[in-house]
């Protein structure tokens, strides 16, 4: 019996080890299911200008950039004048053939106080104009109501601190759902909820730059996000989903966490890690309406050993619970990285990073892009979309974002499409693994506002000449590289395994 009992445990362990781990599965030639959709992204400060035309007001980023703490003082202030060139971004997007445009709203251009009763009619028209020329070019529009360009106004008053800023958001979504939701049936409530409260009022890298008390506010600003993504969604479910039979959900941003080894201490603090970023949102939306049990026990661990009488962590009511629990259609993810993750006590001072016990890091065989933070690792993006999977019950997932920067903008971007290469291909893996995996969303359609970084890292499949007054549009080889995907729907299958399929430089060879 113990004999057997050995062999069979034998046998599990043997399996274990010889299970390939997702870095180091071969390249799949293989197309996309028909249905896959392709797309590219942007944003409305990153790439519109004319940050005070026709009624527009102050958003919190027009304020920030202002300040002059930008790299080099870069502002939005022109960005790649899409405001004035959108016809010819879309005709750049045709020529690509994607299926659908990710593109966000600026708040302050619909209300510029970011109050209802400011409506600004000239703000909507130019969505609207927006929407029709997409519409007449056959690409589905996918709106983002909030990537980061809070109106000033509003942030005067607390910004997403104060929760009255909820019934605002609600208002500014359900006019927007009103106006053009005949025409736009995917829609994006928040994008990187997490980039707003982390690094926006704990760590001041992002406008507001507030970073008074960064155990503290991080998680009121995320206790608002997530209410008031709630009420946005509700809006749409109980007002317009019937007529306009659109989709909405959230966009989450999430990089892969791999165990710095395979310790079980280390492993916990690998998923503790995605449970502080990505189950931050998800948790509460996606699962039961509440934050993920390990963050409730960290913080609620370092606000007692604090002194604290009450965790820094806020509590939904069982009513908010039961209005957030399930309000997605489906999962909307930002990937660019990996990195590793070990557990490690730390309690040097209060923050929302030293409530996790962990220790990051990067592998320094890891290819570098022109962003720091940004490390090529193609692999990682499969092992989160299956721990997306097994976490949240597979839902319907987009890829909104992923792409990779350099900082000279060059035309013959070999990397980039190597990190495309990449990337795409384990998004593929992924679907092979189970996952439901509907599109994927290239950022971005052009070199456009780094944030912080200004126009110094260059993420576009387009060029963008930032010193021309004209903002011309140069087309690099990976949107050409780009259209070939699309167009093929993945790689062709190889009929001889033998027969090389890469140049000498690692680039894919079609056809
Ligand atoms: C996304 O953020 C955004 O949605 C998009 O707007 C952005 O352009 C794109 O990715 C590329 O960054 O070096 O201190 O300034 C991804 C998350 C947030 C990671 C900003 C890098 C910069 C930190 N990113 N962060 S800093």
């Amino acid at each position: 019996m113990a004999a057997v009992l050995q062999l069979l445990l034998l046998f599990a362990v043997s399996n274990l080890c010889s299970a390939v781990h997702h870095k180091d599965a071969p390249f799949l030639h293989k197309k996309f299911p028909p249905y896959f959709m392709w797309g590219t992204a942007t944003a409305s400060y990153q790439i519109e200008g004319a940050w005070n035309v026709s009624g527009k007001g102050e958003s919190i980023w027009d304020k920030f950039s202002h300040a002059g703490v930008i790299h080099n003082q870069d502002t939005g202030d022109v960005a790649c004048d899409s405001y004035n060139k959108y016809k010819e971004d879309v005709q750049l997007m045709k020529e690509m053939g994607v299926t659908h445009y990710r593109f966000s709203i600026a708040w302050t251009r619909i209300f510029p106080t970011g109050k209802a009763d400011s409506y600004n009619a000239a703000g909507m028209q130019y969505y609207k104009d927006l929407v029709a020329e997409l519409k007449n070019n056959s690409i589905i529009p996918m709106a983002t109501l909030y990537h980061w360009d809070l109106p000033q106004q509003l942030e005067d008053v607390g910004g997403w601190l104060n929760d009255t800023v909820i019934e605002h958001y609600r208002d500014y979504a359900d006019r927007v759902f009103s106006e053009l939701g005949d025409d736009v049936k995917l829609w994006l409530t928040f994008n990187e909820p997490f980039v707003t409260c982390w690094l926006g009022y704990g760590i001041a890298v992002h406008a507001p730059g507030k970073y008074e008390k960064p155990g503290v506010d991080p998680y009121i600003c995320a206790h608002n996000i997530i209410r008031s993504h709630a009420k946005a969604w509700h809006t749409y479910d109980d007002k317009y989903r019937e007529s306009q039979r659109g989709k909405i959900s959230i966009t989450l941003d999430a990089d892969w966490k791999e165990p710095k080894t395979n310790s079980s201490a280390d492993r916990a603090a690998a998923e503790r890690a995605e449970q502080f970023k990505l189950g931050w949102f998800a948790h509460p939306i996606y699962k039961n309406g509440d934050y993920p049990k390990v963050m409730k026990e960290f913080v609620a661990k370092k606000s007692k050993a604090q002194g604290l009488p009450v965790s820094r962590l806020p509590q939904f009511t069982e009513a908010e619970k039961c209005m957030i629990k399930g309000t997605y259609d489906f999962f909307g993810l930002n990937h660019y990285t990996t990195q590793y993750v070990a557990d490690k006590e730390d309690s040097s001072y209060v923050s929302y990073d030293k409530d996790q016990d962990i220790d990051v890091t990067v592998d320094p065989n890891w290819a570098s892009s022109g962003s720091s933070w940004l490390k090529v690792v193609p692999w990682g993006l499969r092992s989160l979309l299956n721990w997306i999977k097994y976490e949240y019950n597979n839902p319907d997932l987009y890829v909104t974002e992923n792409g990779v920067s350099d900082k000279n903008g060059t035309l013959n971007d070999t990397f980039r499409i190597n990190f495309y290469n990449g990337y795409i291909n384990n998004v593929l893996k992924a679907i092979d693994d189970g996952c439901n995996v509907k599109g994927y969303t290239a950022w971005s359609l052009l070199d456009n506002f780094e944030w912080r970084q200004g126009y110094s890292e260059k993420f576009g499949l387009h060029y963008v000449d930032f010193d021309d007054p004209d903002r011309p549009r140069e087309t690099k080889d990976s949107a050409k590289w780009f259209k070939k995907l699309i167009n093929t729907n993945g790689w062709e299958e190889l009929k001889d395994a033998s027969s090389p399929k890469y140049h000498p430089d690692g680039r894919l060879v079609f056809g």
